[in-house]
């Protein structure tokens, strides 16, 4: 057993810790095992609902429809069913290739330049719960202004998105165990699906960093309430000190429904449309190479396939900007601006704290820890270790609200000296133990309302099967450089405090070549560009708004010029909230969901073609 392979769960953690955990079963390497229905014949693939995606959004609003007696929902997931070991919170599964979506941003010139290939990778959750099971959970809402700037002047359905009209459909899943944030009953609230609390498990150097931060006049507060600037003491969404994805908070439990049908391991790999009434039939999916199936929506087909995937989805079904689509010789059966638009969040590394009283976790303690989680779900591996905290800044006067996260993350690299000055960025963010264990501080200055814009097109070569081509463009527009520097700035401010100084906390000498360890803008600056870093977190692809020239969905979230289909994930906001986007995406498909409901039940459907 070498500590040194332990790092990364699944496979790695099983086989390392197989020897002393009969938890680790085989089947975390077994491969989908697939449910007998999808064996079942064509009669039985009609179904009321279709939702494409079983990811953060899907599994929501699966729970949401499949509650309705009379409706037979179908979900279509291309990843499969979770594992224990991905609920550890102190393992992180964003490394963890086998459950993600592998992309990389287009090499641009100016940005991801000392990246792998010159380019930032991608990474979204290819499993049963989507990137709510690779994600870091932190439970944050985003700024009220960025809700009430999605309204558009004279489209009355779009002042259902205000933040006032939202809170609501925030609370509706919310099981919120903090009592000091619950409160505060106007933003918080109890009983729902979904359990928000923070992490008993508080080491030395988070109250390092937070008595720092106090220290340059941040006070703690709930980041959900509205504020501009705070540090932040994080809730997760966690139930036990066990990672809850939107599968296990909202799928798992209703699973036995008779009329909710799961499919995974299973690519949509078309929409299948009625050309002459523009209206949608079904999806056709791949249950493995080249074997396809259909299914039939009576109702309608919801896209939840996230930002990306829906992009690919789209343009191979014909729905997208015609100009792209005739590059692929892909007829155009409705013209829309799909892909365009593309935003992700954006932060740097080269940001690194130094700790030098760390001792080395021994093996044996490390394995200790694992077993304690196991069996009591205690423990340093309950735990997030300095990615509990963040402090949120505000940068520019324009709003009283956040622009800047930064963001903390432990990591364990051999603590010589000499060492620390070899390794590179890229070293220094290789996850080599549990986050829990660290003599290593990443500070990530997130911009979280970045102003450049991207692009997503299909692969060249093969638009099916390929890679989507991901035009992210980082960094673009100056003011987002500008930004970063400024947030920096900032973030180096940390060493002054009498807090880090007493813990003898330093930036640590990490090779930045190519450029220079000089303290300046300059610096910062090729910094950013060289070791950019995509926060994953994309959105906009699909924007939801009031015509179709510049937006792909209306306010009810119905795709423009085609019946039977909507969208319901992070691609229809048009632009990010100030946080993270894992709570508004829940949101997002409660609202959807409601919708749904009300077009069906009360009006008897929108659509009632059928
Ligand atoms: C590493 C990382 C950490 C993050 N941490 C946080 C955080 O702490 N807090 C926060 O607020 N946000 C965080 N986010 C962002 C947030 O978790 C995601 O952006 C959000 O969950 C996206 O939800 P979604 O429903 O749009 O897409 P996803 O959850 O990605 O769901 C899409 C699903 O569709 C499936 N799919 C795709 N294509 C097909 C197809 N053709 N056929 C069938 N199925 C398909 C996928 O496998 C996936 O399950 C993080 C993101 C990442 C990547
Ligand atoms: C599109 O069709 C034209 C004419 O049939 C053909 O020459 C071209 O190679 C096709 N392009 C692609 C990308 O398939
Ligand atoms: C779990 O908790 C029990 C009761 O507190 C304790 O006896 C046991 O040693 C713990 N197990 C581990 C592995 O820490
Ligand atoms: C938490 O999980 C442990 C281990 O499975 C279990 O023993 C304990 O009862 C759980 N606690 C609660 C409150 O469910
Ligand atoms: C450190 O880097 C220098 C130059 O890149 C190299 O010559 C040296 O071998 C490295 N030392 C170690 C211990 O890796
Ligand atoms: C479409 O909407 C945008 C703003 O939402 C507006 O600027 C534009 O003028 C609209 N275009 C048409 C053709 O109505
Ligand atoms: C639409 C549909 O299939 N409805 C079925 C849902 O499940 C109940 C029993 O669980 C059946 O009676 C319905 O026919």
């Amino acid at each position: 057993m070498r500590i040194e392979l332990l790092p990364l769960l699944g496979k790695q953690l099983c086989l390392t810790l197989v020897t002393v955990l009969a938890s680790c079963s085989a089947d975390l390497f077994s491969k989908a095992t697939r449910t007998k229905a999808d064996e079942r014949d064509l009669r039985s693939s009609v179904f009321d609902f279709i939702i494409v995606g079983g990811g953060t959004a899907g599994c929501v609003l699966a729970n949401r429809l499949s509650a309705v007696h009379d409706w037979k929902v179908l979900v279509l997931e291309a990843g499969d069913e979770e594992n224990i070991d991905y609920d550890i919170p102190g393992v992180p599964t964003k490394d963890y290739r086998p459950i993600l979506w592998n992309y990389r941003t287009e090499k641009n010139g100016f940005s991801c330049l000392s990246r792998p290939g010159g380019s930032c990778e991608v990474r979204t959750g290819k499993v049963l719960g989507g990137s709510s099971v690779t994600n870091d959970m932190k439970y944050t809402r985003g700024h009220k202004v960025d809700y009430d700037s999605w309204h558009s002047t004279g489209a009355l359905e779009s002042l259902d998105w205000k933040f006032g009209n939202l809170i609501d459909m925030f609370k509706a899943s919310e099981d919120n165990g903090d009592y000091d944030t619950l409160v505060n009953s106007f933003y918080h609230a109890r009983g729902g699906e979904m359990r928000v609390q923070r992490f008993k498990h508080v080491d030395r150097y988070i109250e390092v960093f937070d008595a720092a931060f106090a220290e340059m006049g941040l006070r703690t507060q709930d980041i959900n309430t509205n504020i501009a600037e705070a540090v932040v003491n994080h809730q997760f969404t966690i139930w036990n000190n066990t990672r809850l994805s939107t599968n296990s908070a909202f799928l798992k439990p209703v699973k036995h429904r008779k009329n909710l049908t799961i499919l995974t391991g299973v690519t949509v790999t078309k929409i299948m449309i009625n050309t002459q009434e523009k209206s949608v039939d079904g999806v056709v999916y791949e249950i493995e190479k080249g074997k396809e199936r259909p299914a039939y929506a009576k109702r309608e087909t919801i896209l939840t396939v996230g930002a990306i995937n829906n992009v690919k989805l789209l343009h191979l079904s014909g729905i997208g900007p015609k100009a792209d689509l005739k590059k692929h010789n892909i007829t155009t059966i409705v013209d829309l601006p799909v892909g365009l638009n593309y935003q992700d969040q954006v932060t740097t590394g080269g940001l690194s704290f130094a700790i030098n009283d760390v001792a080395p976790v021994s093996e044996n303690q490390v394995i200790n820890d694992f077993k304690t989680w196991f069996q009591n779900r205690s423990g340093p591996l309950a735990s997030k270790g300095i990615g509990q905290i963040s402090a949120y800044i505000q940068l520019y006067e324009n709003y009283n609200a956040p622009d800047v996260e930064l963001s903390l993350e432990g990591n364990f690299v051999r603590s010589d000296k000499f060492m620390l000055t070899n390794i590179s960025v890229n070293a220094a963010e290789e996850t080599n133990l549990p986050l829990s264990y660290y003599n290593l501080v990443n500070l990530y200055p997130i911009l979280l309302r970045p102003k450049s814009k991207g692009k997503v097109t299909l692969n060249k070569r093969n638009p099916k099967l390929g890679r989507p081509v991901i035009q992210a463009n980082l960094l673009k527009e100056s003011e987002d450089l500008d930004s970063m520097v400024d947030s920096i700035d900032i973030a180096l401010q940390l060493l002054d405090t009498k807090e880090m100084k007493k813990a003898e906390i330093k930036l640590a000498p990490i090779d930045l070549f190519p450029c220079d360890r000089l303290r300046n803008r300059d610096q910062w600056n090729c910094i950013a560009r060289h070791y950019t870093k995509a926060m994953s977190n994309p959105v906009g692809t699909c924007r939801m708004g009031g015509n179709k020239t510049d937006s792909v969905v209306d306010f009810k979230l119905r795709v423009h010029g085609i019946e039977g289909l909507r969208i319901a994930d992070a691609s229809v906001m048009p632009t990010h909230v100030r946080g993270g986007i894992y709570a508004p995406t829940m949101m997002i498909a409660e609202v959807a969901a409601r919708i749904i409901l009300k077009d069906w039940k009360e009006n008897s459907g929108t659509y009632n073609r059928r």
